[in-house]
């Protein structure tokens, strides 16, 4: 009989410990987990399955007759990060989560806003976190509300899918039972859970994204880039000839006449130097972006965070990787 984990949906086997849903053949009977979720929910250890599902595939593949809730990662949110929701046929509920990470003084109304304006075919929109629980129940109304019996959750890996299931559980008073990681691919296969007799919510592997920080750093670099609090911004003025160096991981240069006015959002441990462009050659073997940006826009860097400019400027910025860099409009 085929047997599937229970955190991350993989069918079990005993054949090769390289592959997903593997399992030592002397625990196969009694498991319930594959190894790898059972390492990552006791021992905090990661480490990637190579499965990168692809957006356009995986949306032309689910039934559209089933409502999906799509999750979007407030830290990431980008041109990129939005542009799935534009090919998705089903009945969609929008849920804008990692809600604690955003400063509490951003009104939940703006975030929502934001998003109506960039997708006006949208109109039903939820601000939560799964780890506090804000908002969660709300999700659960709605579906009751509409008298929804089978619902996908959906969205880029590392959105926060199975957080949400997990917190849905909760408040049902169940135990959360799906693995959960900052690791890309945590679940791998779709996952029937049945919330109530006239409830069953269906978790789902993460599309990859292919811009995201995620890709060109080691895992526990990019675990330690993660913001995990809400994040304090960090404002720096940067004067004409001046750059500022980010953790050793981002230089950006202001080639303006005047200063440059940015606000940071990305994980409080980061470190900044401010100092004369010509004093050091620091990150200029990385990938290098030119960019004029308008008053009124941010620049995000995918799956780390984003910087507000102040004023219109024109900077250089060398990174990871120039895929990574991207403008958007103005989020706060
Ligand atoms: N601070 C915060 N972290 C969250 C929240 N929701 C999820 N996370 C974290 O985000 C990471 C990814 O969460 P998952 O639930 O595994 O994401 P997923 O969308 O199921 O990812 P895949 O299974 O890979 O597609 C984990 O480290 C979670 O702890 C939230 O509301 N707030
Ligand atoms: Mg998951």
């Amino acid at each position: 009989m085929i047997k599937k984990c229970i955190g991350c949906g993989a069918t079990l086997q005993s054949v090769n410990n390289m592959e997903e849903g593997y399992i030592d053949s002397k625990v196969y009977d009694k498991a319930l987990y594959c190894e790898r979720c059972f390492k990552i929910i006791h021992y905090g250890e990661a480490s990637v399955i190579d499965k990168r599902v692809q957006v356009l595939d995986f949306i032309n593949n689910i039934d559209i007759n089933i409502p999906v809730i799509y999750l979007l990662d407030l830290t990431t949110l980008s041109n990129n990060t939005l542009e799935p929701l534009r090919y998705i046929k089903n009945k969609i509920y929008l849920v804008l989560t990692k809600r604690d990470l955003i400063p509490k003084s951003v009104k939940d109304k703006k975030l929502i806003n934001y998003v109506k304006e960039e997708l006006d075919f949208i109109d039903d929109v939820l601000v939560i976190s799964s780890e506090k629980m804000w908002n969660v129940e709300q999700i659960y109304n709605k579906l009751i509300r509409d008298k929804v019996s089978f619902c996908y959750v959906i969205g880029h890996t590392n959105s926060g899918k199975s957080s949400l299931i997990n917190s849905l559980l909760k408040s049902n008073g169940e135990e959360a039972f799906i693995t959960t990681s900052y690791v890309p691919n945590t679940t791998t296969e779709l996952i029937n859970i049945k919330l109530t007799s006239d409830l069953t919510i269906i978790d789902t592997p993460g599309f990859v994204n292919e811009l995201s920080v995620s890709n060109f750093v080691e895992l526990n670099k990019y675990k330690k880039l993660l913001p995990k609090k809400e994040i304090k911004p960090k404002i720096y003025s940067i004067r004409p000839n001046f750059m500022i160096l980010i953790d050793n991981i981002i230089r950006i240069e202001n080639n303006s006449l005047s200063d440059l006015n940015l606000i940071f959002y990305f994980n409080n441990d980061l470190i900044y130097n401010k100092m004369k462009i010509q004093t050091r050659d620091d990150l200029k073997m990385l990938d290098k972006v030119d960019l004029e940006v308008k008053q009124d826009e941010d620049i995000v860097i995918e799956g780390l965070g984003f910087i507000k400019v102040l004023k219109r400027a024109n900077l250089t910025i060398y990174t990871l990787s120039k895929d990574i860099i991207s403008k958007r409009k103005k989020l706060i």
